[in-house]
């Protein structure tokens, strides 16, 4: 008699899965100064003043660009906190997340 479970595991996990990353878009408005979107950048993505007037003048022309790619809930809460950073002042600025294909 023997207890010991001697069947192969039919469902194994893939190796190589990953958790999913979310991108954080920037989304143009026409209120919200370009100067305060470069600053809300630098202070909530870590950006330098270059990488900021980047992003902001693609957003500001194309009417989005992407600012970064994170996991979901750091790309969720730096989404947030942008967002309320903008929506503290009575701007419009609004920032999104998505998840990358
Ligand atoms: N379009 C704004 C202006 O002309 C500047 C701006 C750029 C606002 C990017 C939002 O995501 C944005 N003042």
């Amino acid at each position: 008699m023997s207890d010991i479970n001697v069947q192969p595991r039919t469902k194994v996990a893939p190796k190589t899965q990953r958790p999913r990353l979310y991108k954080v878009i920037l989304v143009n408005d026409d209120f919200t100064p370009r100067e305060f979107v470069v600053l809300v950048l630098k202070a909530e993505f870590r950006m330098n003043e270059g990488q900021a007037h980047r992003v902001m003048l693609t957003a500001h022309k194309r009417g989005v660009c992407v600012v970064g790619v994170f996991a979901k809930d750091i790309a969720e809460t730096r989404a947030t906190r942008a967002t309320d950073a903008g929506r503290s002042r009575g701007y419009p600025l609004l920032f999104t997340t998505e998840p990358e294909e």
